[in-house]
């Protein structure tokens, strides 16, 4: 029913390309109507045209973002669009620099001119560049995404954009446990978040139900805990093999998105006990478990195998993950006593750091001094949380993901028909209107590193469910990390401006009756 709707939209919208008249004076979109919204926009008259005689200019360094973007313009356009080192004066081109220093764009930022006789991006590095051609992308007509090739004026709003990142960690995260996505769902996902500027993908690789990520010293995790029938309710099953995960971790820093793996410690393990009967406290192997409860799991404290069991996993994990986090989990151990839950991640956190990796966990971990250099993810309902603001007056830095504003699992509305409700319905209104620098007391915006939407997937099965959850909420969460300011109505127009382009891209996104749609 959602695709059928989706394939709908696109048919009206292919008619009216058609009729549109080719030589519409006007560039059909806004310089401003961009999501995240950027930081300063400056329009002015002359447009950019993209002709047949167009090219991408690029130094070698940056030839990798110069022909993704190549990629994305030649279906729609059918230019050739060559990517050269230098192009012959007086030849209109793109022109990508990535040597630019200037110091308040960052690692991220770009600054974009167009005029009628080219344009210009320029940044500090390739992943300024990047985000910067998400941006230009977006201020082409919607077409350009049709993967086909259209009638359309290929026509850019002339101005200067300069546009930097308010938080460092814009994240989104998968839950790959519950229901196994495949490596290419995975990377769909990597594609559409990407061009939010969405720059990690976090995956929950573990839980109770099942094992998705392969460990050599412990095999026993996947053949047994990824096996097929091990997805909520039985659906499913399935595993990422080491070469899978590499090759996901290649293809998201491709498009400058950092994967940061989950393995949940002391509870939600009860796969891996299923798998390994000697990492309960009896050693009786529990059954395996396909419903959907939390909280009954937990390692066995005192056996010394469960710290030989942590750090063979952290251990493989790490030296297969090249960026900076690895997540220890360590949320709703209701099995575990406090003093256990604290003894175990005084012991844990620092294997994190001793193969070289900043340790994350959800916010439970704050309970234990060793959370102090570590990241702790707010998952909570709540507008304070002592226990949190106390280990961030001794140092934790904190993603924010609070589960009634950020938890894109939740149903929009009592007739949405996937999705969880107990953090309350989640409209795309609910998911935008509050501040990460300022929601939490005792917080403050300096110890906040970003902005993370988790999907958990107990209601999903497949890349329509995940596309229909997390868009436009996934938008709105990213113009958080990324946007100094906020505007609803802003928000609401330039969404609404961009959902042709899901459609073209056959992107099966929830029409929200509070977005003001194109067309
Ligand atoms: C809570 S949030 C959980 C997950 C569930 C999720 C469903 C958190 C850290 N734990 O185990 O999947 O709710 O919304």
């Amino acid at each position: 029913m959602r695709t059928r709707l989706a394939a709908l939209l696109a048919c009206v919208m292919s008619l009216t390309v058609v009729s549109a008249p080719a030589e519409a004076a006007r560039p059909a979109v806004a310089l401003g109507s961009v999501v995240p919204a950027p930081v300063q926009v400056r329009p002015h008259g002359s447009a950019f045209r993209l002709t047949a005689s167009t090219v991408i200019e690029a130094p070698p360094s940056a030839r990798g973002v110069a022909g993704r973007l190549a990629q994305a313009l030649r279906p729609a356009t059918g230019y050739r669009l060559p990517v050269v080192h230098r192009s012959r004066p007086g030849t209109p081109a793109i022109a990508l620099s990535s040597s630019h220093s200037e110091a308040r764009l960052g690692a991220e930022g770009y600054r974009l001119g167009v005029r009628a006789s080219g344009i210009t991006l320029r940044a500090n590095g390739n992943a300024g560049l990047f985000a910067g051609v998400q941006t230009l992308l977006q201020l082409l007509p919607p077409e350009i995404d049709a993967g086909t090739p259209q009638r359309s004026r290929w026509t850019v709003p002339g101005g200067e954009i300069v546009d930097h990142p308010r938080f460092a960690y814009r994240g989104a995260m998968l839950d790959v446990a519950r229901h196994f996505h495949t490596p290419d769902e995975i990377k769909r996902y990597v594609d559409e978040i990407s061009r939010f500027k969405v720059n990690h993908l976090h995956l929950h690789l573990s839980d109770d139900q099942g094992w998705r990520i392969q460990i050599d010293s412990w095999p026993r995790l996947t053949t047994v805990g990824g096996a097929p029938g091990t997805g909520v309710d039985g659906a499913g099953g399935g595993y990422l093999t080491k070469a899978d995960y590499r090759d996901l971790v290649r293809y998201a820093a491709d498009r400058y998105v950092t994967i940061v793996p989950e393995i949940d410690m002391p509870g939600h393990v009860n796969a891996a006990q299923v798998a390994y009967p000697e990492l309960t406290c009896d050693g009786v192997a529990p059954p395996p478990r396909t419903d959907t409860a939390v909280g009954y799991s937990s390692l066995c404290i005192g056996k010394e195998v469960t710290y030989r069991f942590a750090e063979d996993v952290i251990r493989e994990l790490a030296a297969m993950t090249p960026g900076p986090y690895l997540h220890i989990g360590g949320d709703e151990a209701h099995a575990t006593t406090d003093a256990d839950y604290v003894a175990f991640q005084e012991r844990v956190l620092p294997l994190v750091t001793k193969y070289g990796k900043i340790a994350y966990g959800w916010n439970e971990i704050a309970q234990a001094p060793a959370a102090h250099r570590a990241i702790a993810q707010y998952w909570g309902l709540a507008t304070e949380n002592a226990t949190l603001t106390a280990a961030v007056a001794a140092g934790t830095k904190v993603i924010m993901s609070p589960a009634n504003r950020a938890y894109i699992d939740m149903k929009y509305d009592s007739t949405t028909p996937i999705g969880l409700s107990w953090a309350g319905y989640i409209e795309v209104r609910t998911a935008y209107d509050w501040d990460p620098g300022t929601h939490l007391a005792g917080v403050p915006e300096s110890a906040v590193l970003g902005v993370e939407a988790p999907l958990w997937s107990e209601t999903l099965r497949d890349l329509d469910d995940i596309e229909f959850l997390a868009f436009p909420r996934l938008a709105a969460l990213a113009e958080l990390g990324w946007s100094p300011a906020r505007d609803w109505e802003s928000f609401r127009t330039r969404i609404g401006a961009y959902g042709p382009r899901w459609t073209y891209r056959g992107v099966d996104f929830y029409p929200s009756p509070q977005i003001a749609w194109a067309g």
